[in-house]
């Protein structure tokens, strides 16, 4: 209850009631408008408004971004360079690979091509720039992606509900994710995952911290992949920074915690969204998932410099007792109060306005392991929240049979 107190997600139904809408989402009509309509409604005004007032920023922000459009040089093929061939050599060795497998992957590494965007997408962001929660929040809770995420969990409830079952992660940020991830596998990258790990990997970019090894672990991690699912490299598309499918894993991670969850003896990030799910919980479960515990709680901020800062110093991960929030002056919420565990203090900073702050739980820190962001993982949750509420709305108001 306490949850989203500071964040009204969704207020009551106003002006036309929740089941008249409801009707229609559960016949099946799911046009834009109709949906846009329902959503609006069951966010108040406000919701609508604010989403239309992020749209149109947006576009105006991508009007401006192609006025100074940064053009890259065209990508480059590596060809026999030592340091790729010395590569694929150690791997090859490393893998006990026969001579043809060897050849073939210094053939593929030498057709690879660094490629400038992805040197430059790398980089980290401008920095002076002000953080503002309610913007990001609203490229992710919007009426197109909760469409598409109604749909999703639709076309896949058995899956939703197994992975809850078996790994206790709840359905709806399970949903959340994969929508904040990839819009429900509409945006799951265009980039050769070959050429992004290779350029990453040997053609790391100066002016930030070296993280070619890394890369470099992850390119072996796609090769293995490739060999073991019998995937061509060159064919597999991903992100700037090689993560891929429905659930952008790295390499790595789709060797140590994707499963076959629909039985079918394969595991397929790329096409088949049940081992997504399937995954993506694995995942969570894997980095300490604790079922049944919520992500966060609400708190009051002490007015003290001091005091908040040494609350915000251990930044997400959670290191505080309740008695010692208390001791700093903080004011936990109730609900909080029963938590046995660890807390840590999340700022979500809103812009000029004033920041928002959260207690975060081990099961918020799991989440902010998928992708290292306190503001990643609230947009995770709070999609996931609002998916939730409008099917169990539609759910209520289907007409009894
Ligand atoms: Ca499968």
């Amino acid at each position: 209850m306490d949850k989203f107190a500071q964040m009204p997600l969704l207020t009551p139904p106003a002006r036309r009631t929740a089941p008249q809408l409801f009707q229609d989402l559960a016949h099946g009509l799911t046009q834009m408008a109709t949906l846009t309509s329902l959503i609006a409604a069951l966010m108040g005004g406000g919701f609508a408004a604010e989403a239309a007032g992020a749209t149109a920023k947006a576009h105006k922000a991508a009007k401006n971004k192609s006025v100074k459009k940064v053009h890259d040089k065209a990508p480059q093929a590596f060809g026999e360079r030592a340091d790729l061939m010395q590569f694929a050599d150690e791997f090859a060795a490393q893998q006990q690979w026969d001579e043809a497998s060897r050849l073939r992957l210094r053939e593929q590494l030498a057709q690879a091509r660094s490629t400038p965007i992805v040197q430059r997408l790398i980089m980290p962001a401008a920095a002076g720039q002000a953080k503002d929660w309610q913007a990001y929040r609203a490229r992710f809770v919007e009426p197109r992606r909760l469409q598409a995420g109604l749909k999703f969990w639709e076309q896949n409830a058995d899956a939703l509900a197994r992975a809850e079952a078996r790994f206790g992660v709840p359905a709806e940020l399970i949903a959340g994710l994969i929508g904040v991830e990839t819009f429900y596998g509409q945006i799951t990258g265009g980039f050769r995952v070959i050429d992004a790990l290779a350029t990453l990997s040997f053609d790391f970019p100066t002016g930030r911290s070296d993280r070619s090894p890394f890369f470099r672990n992850e390119l072996a991690e796609f090769f293995k992949l490739c060999h073991r699912e019998a995937l061509n490299p060159a064919e597999i598309k991903g992100s700037f920074a090689g993560a891929m499918g429905w659930p952008q894993f790295m390499p790595g991670s789709w060797n140590r915690y994707a499963i076959d969850f629909d039985g079918d003896g394969r595991v397929d990030l790329i096409h088949n969204p049940a081992d997504a799910i399937g995954s993506v919980a694995n995942y969570l479960a894997q980095q300490g998932w604790l079922p049944g515990l919520p992500t966060h709680f609400s708190l009051r901020m002490p007015a003290d410099t001091q005091a908040r800062a040494a609350l915000l110093t251990p930044d997400i991960k959670p290191s505080f007792s309740i008695p010692q929030l208390q001791a700093l002056g903080a004011v936990p919420s109730e609900a909080a109060l029963d938590h046995p565990g660890p807390l840590a203090v999340i700022e979500l900073q809103n812009g000029t306005a004033a920041p928002s702050y959260w207690l975060g739980t081990d099961n918020f820190y799991a989440l902010t392991r998928y992708n290292w962001s306190s503001y990643y993982a609230f947009a995770v949750i709070d999609l996931g929240r609002a998916l939730a509420e409008l099917r169990k709305a539609a759910q209520q108001s289907a007409p009894a049979r």
